[in-house]
């Protein structure tokens, strides 16, 4: 009943010149490996969390055992933020939000160049290693927020919409330091498609 890592949706160059081959190879296969297997490892001693989801679990630390807590935390959060990150990228993709989440985008930012300057400026200032989020919000509200290391919304009630991850492990080898420029180049590879599936999802 181990929790397994999916194969990417594409090829690891499928998302070039954006995001290259090399950082979508070390990223998935090493990266979000070794959370999925710090996480087995964590349950491994719990065998009622065994059937749980992963996202059953990030979503009630505070009722897990007190010895697995940071682990479930970073690496079940690992997991889950990077089986959505994965999902809502892809080739040919971009451009302008369509659907229900695009009208809740100029709803609430105005119109989507505010919207994605908001969401890079938060992406830039989440200080160290972290992720920025699209959320829907416990009460029902869209916001752009951030999180440190590998926290997920869902621990605080929100449901993650889209986010993008700020960690130099998913930068680094072709923008090095430049963080913005990584950002501000992400939305080519944006599958908007998927983000209104998971804004459904949200809405229920
Ligand atoms: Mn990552």
């Amino acid at each position: 009943m181990a929790f397994e890592l999916s194969p990417l949706p594409y090829n690891y160059d499928a998302l070039e010149p954006y995001i290259d081959a090399q950082t979508m190879q070390l990223h998935h296969d090493m990266h979000h490996q070794t959370y999925v297997n710090n996480l087995n490892a964590a349950v491994e001693k719990h065998s009622q969390l065994q059937s749980k989801s992963p996202e059953e679990l990030i979503k009630d630390l505070n009722n897990l055992p007190q010895d697995i807590v940071s682990a479930v935390r970073n690496n079940g959060g690992g997991h889950v933020n990077h089986t959505m990150f994965w999902q809502i990228m892809a080739p040919n993709a971009g451009g302008e939000p369509t659907g229900a989440v695009g009208d809740a985008i100029r709803e609430n930012f105005g119109d989507f160049e505010s919207f994605k300057q908001r969401f890079n400026d938060a992406g830039t200032k989440q200080f160290g290693s972290g992720w920025v989020w699209l959320v829907r919000t416990s009460d029902g509200k869209v916001e752009i927020t951030s999180t440190p290391n590998q926290d997920s919304p869902m621990t605080s009630g929100h449901f993650p919409i889209m986010g993008n991850d700020v960690w130099e492990h998913a930068y680094y080898l072709k923008y090095q330091n430049k963080r913005a420029e990584y950002l501000k180049q992400w939305w080519n590879v944006v599958n908007w498609d998927e983000i209104n599936k998971r804004f459904e999802m949200a809405s229920h």
